[in-house]
């Protein structure tokens, strides 16, 4: 299969050091599309989770070396860290590989639409000033609700009466969590309406979405660590929110 050619990718919230990386997808990823410009919204590398714990396979290696290919033949690859790469902010401008570090950046598409690309925890207000509860709360709410999947069948299994529903619970996480994605998308839209762009390409709370609110389109890249999800720009300017599985690539 040839590889998909995009004006420009975006991806971001890789984990590239932790256990939660699917590294076998992202490769994937990397290898089936290309693109004249390749942006890196942050948490790329995760120092949070190396600092507690070393963790780096031949695949995190492998990812790397095929970022850095991209680059050597030709691609404009830009890396905004994010909070999990924070120590990388520390180096604008600087380039690595042939690879530009910034802090945030404006992207025109073809048709002259202007996004700012940032990686977007400054605009959590948990993350901003609760940064242990930031690391608690990256528990996904998906893998909630698997586990209260698994808690039902147990308690049928086992005939187990419990007085604690985990259902509840779960529900009132979930009710968080959308809750945190909407304040979080208000809040950024509402910062940002007024600063002659036509809207913002972030990632960091690992939701995928492009979504027109107020007449400012708000787009999210997702993660490699859940959904696998990308955002493209087609060579007519179109932006599209792509989610990869491997065996995609296989047909
Ligand atoms: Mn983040």
């Amino acid at each position: 299969m040839l590889p998909l050619v995009y004006r420009t990718i975006w991806i971001s919230d890789l984990h590239i050091g932790s256990t939660q990386c699917q590294s076998d997808v992202l490769l994937d990823f990397l290898k089936h599309n290309e693109s004249e410009k390749l942006y890196l919204v942050g948490d790329i590398i995760d120092f949070w989770a190396l600092s507690k714990k070393m963790y780096w396979t031949t695949e995190h290696n492998t990812i790397i070396q095929k970022i850095l290919r991209k680059a050597r033949q030709g691609t404009e690859i830009i890396y905004i860290p994010g909070n999990h790469d924070e120590n990388v902010r520390n180096y604008e401008n600087y380039v690595f590989g042939d690879i530009v570090v910034k802090i945030s950046d404006i992207h025109t598409t073809v048709t002259g639409k202007r996004f700012l690309v940032v990686h977007g925890d400054e605009y959590d207000v948990v993350a901003r000033h609760h940064k242990w509860l930031a690391q608690i709360g990256s528990v996904g709410y998906d893998w909630l609700i698997a586990l209260n999947r698994f808690w039902r069948v147990f308690r049928r299994l086992f005939g187990i009466q419990s007085q604690f529903s985990l259902a509840a619970y779960v529900k009132f996480k979930v009710k968080n969590a959308v809750q945190f994605i909407s304040d979080y998308e208000e809040t950024i839209v509402h910062t940002l309406r007024n600063e002659n762009l036509d809207g913002v390409i972030c990632g960091h709370i690992h939701h995928a979405e492009i979504k027109e609110i107020e007449n400012f389109l708000y787009v999210n890249t997702g993660d490699f660590v859940e959904s696998c999800t990308a955002i493209v720009e087609h060579h007519n300017g179109e932006l599209e929110l792509i989610k990869w599985n491997k065996k995609a690539s296989e047909n």
